[in-house]
């Protein structure tokens, strides 16, 4: 086993209460500016953006700082052609057959339907694995504890260095989405989490009229 081995914290920095207040409040705002945009702009951007948010997203917190998982950013239009084929087939039988009414019904707000486009036009696509074990260079696996939490935070932490960078992101899930792993070529021991399309927002990207819960709704303080 190994022993703990502790160092002094030195990163962080405190701020007064008028300027934690201040900083709060700008970030909401900053993140209530956020949505999910399903049409983007063929335009390119720089892949060093596209680094250093991932580079944010590994500081995510992880069970037993495991950090199980993996990012593979597309943007050869070869790659994108094909998960778009297979993303489209399968939600062409989520949406004409396998999707209960009830589904349906939730996601009619949203105006989607199994035509996905954006899986060509954007400039990048990012597959999020979750791996459910690690292997060591013998070989040996290693289990990961709470791999669907970490990864779930890593990709939430993606999706707000994305917009503050200055990009437009969209969380996409078809279902199932294992296609991923034989077309990007990863291990067994990988499960695709969500695919997450980046870029511009088209030049008239329209987003559907939606509304956040308020805080009285999401929150109780006791
Ligand atoms: N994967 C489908 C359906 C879909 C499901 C949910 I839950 C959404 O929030 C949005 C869409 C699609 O991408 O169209």
């Amino acid at each position: 086993m190994t022993e703990p081995r502790f160092v002094p914290l030195t990163s962080y920095r405190a701020y007064s209460e008028d300027e934690m207040r201040r900083r709060a409040r700008a970030f909401c705002e900053e993140m209530r500016r956020r949505r999910t945009v399903r049409e983007f702009s063929d335009r390119p951007a720089p892949r060093e953006v596209i680094e250093d948010c991932l580079c944010a997203a590994g500081t995510a917190p992880s069970g037993a700082n495991l950090q199980p998982w993996h990012f593979v950013v597309v943007s050869d239009p070869a790659v994108k052609r094909a998960i778009r084929e297979a993303a489209e087939a399968e939600e062409r039988a989520f949406y004409r057959e396998r999707a209960p009414q009830a589904w349906l019904d939730a996601l009619a707000p949203l105006g989607t339907d199994e035509h996905k486009p954006f899986l060509e036009t954007a400039p990048y696509l990012i597959a999020i694995f979750a791996q459910s074990y690690g292997v060591l260079p013998d070989g040996t696996k290693v289990k990961h504890y709470y791999a669907l939490e970490s990864v779930g935070i890593a990709t939430g932490m993606l999706i707000t260095a994305i917009h503050h960078a200055g990009l437009a992101s969209l969380t996409h899930t078809p279902s199932p989405m294992r296609f991923l792993n034989d077309i990007l070529g990863r291990p067994e021991n990988e499960r695709p989490f969500l695919l997450l399309v980046v870029g511009y927002p088209a030049e008239e990207a329209r987003v559907p009229d939606l509304a956040k819960k308020s805080l009285d709704e999401i929150a109780t303080f006791l």
